[in-house]
């Protein structure tokens, strides 16, 4: 049976790439039956039904590596988090969450700042300082300009990568830069599923002629942090990692016990304040999450 990677789904049509072309496939009953819905970057195995018309059904979904909720996209294997240098203000409560879900979801993140066109003091500088300790890849952009994207086109090279961030930070802008001259090359997609008639509700991976996907998201402003441990949020902050089981006390917070190497990390300058202040707002929040369940 050939073998091949959802690209996109509507209307009950699942988008195969395969070795064979583009296949036009409809799933089997027993996904429905068993309330299974195929997602983009599924790899999935189909037979053929109609060749010439590249027509097929979808039989199998192979297990998937990693799965995203927002947007539903299977296989994800980077995520690549927008920011604008200025405007908009970057959030960084929501870049912080991204980076914790990331990890969780053990996706790898890389920040993507766009816009340093309107840079015009040294907040691209500030950006590095605050960000480069996490040892995350920064990639400093302007989508308008034509600036950092070779670099970065690099990156997207055999991944499943999904674009997320707040509305206005140039996500789609980056995305139809980074797959312009493959988006030609894959016309064979776009005449098939008829881009643009829909809007973008569902996820769509768009293949790029280096073999990497990507996918676009629609911006969003805020979200909850879940399906990690109070205990465990440490463990997403790559910049504290050097430091800890070295606190006075075992399981410490880092927030009020005294002799603790984070918060001298941070009054060293080993750690950046305004990151630990994020640290400090989460972990309250999800202090506040797990009391309301055993409330519940
Ligand atoms: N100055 C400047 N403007 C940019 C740059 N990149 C994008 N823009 C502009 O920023 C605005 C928003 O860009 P989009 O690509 O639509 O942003 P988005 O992140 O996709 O937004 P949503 O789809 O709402 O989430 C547009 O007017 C772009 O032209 C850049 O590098 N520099
Ligand atoms: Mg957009
Ligand atoms: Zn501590």
């Amino acid at each position: 049976m050939p073998l091949g990677v959802v690209i996109k789904g509507i209307g009950g049509f699942y988008y195969i790439k395969s070795p064979l072309g583009l296949i036009e496939c409809k799933a089997r009953g027993i996904f429905r039956k068993n309330d299974v819905i195929p997602l983009p970057g599924d790899k999935v195995s189909f037979s053929i039904v109609d060749e010439e018309k590249k027509l097929g059904v979808l039989d199998k979904i192979l297990p998937r590596e990693t799965e995203l909720v927002r947007p539903a996209v299977a296989n994800v294997t980077q995520l690549a988090i927008v920011v604008a240098i200025k405007s908009p203000q970057p959030d960084c409560v929501l870049l912080d969450k991204l980076l914790i879900t990331a990890r969780i979801k053990d996706i790898e993140p890389i920040i993507l700042v766009n816009k340093i066109d309107q840079d015009t003091g040294d907040e691209c500088k500030k950006f590095e300082k605050l960000y480069g300790k996490t040892g995350y890849k920064i990639f400093f952009l302007s989508a308008k300009q034509d600036m950092g994207f070779d670099q970065l086109t690099d990156m997207m090279k055999g991944q499943i990568t999904v674009f997320a961030g707040q509305s206005g930070v140039g996500k789609s802008t980056i995305l139809n830069r980074i797959a312009g001259s493959s988006l030609m090359k894959t016309g064979e997609v776009s005449n098939k599923i008829e881009r643009g008639k829909h809007t973008t509700r569902h996820a769509e991976l768009i293949e790029l002629s280096n073999g990497g996907f990507v996918a676009d998201t629609p911006g969003f402003s805020s979200f909850e942090l879940t399906g990690l441990e109070l205990n465990d949020l440490e463990l997403y902050y790559p910049e504290f990692q050097e430091y800890l089981n070295n606190c006075r006390f075992n399981g410490c917070s880092h927030i009020n016990e005294p002799d603790c190497v984070i918060k001298d990390a941070v009054l060293n300058g080993g750690i950046e304040n305004e990151r630990y202040e994020r640290y400090i707002q989460f972990y309250n929040l999800l202090k506040k999450q797990k009391a309301n369940r055993y409330r519940k």
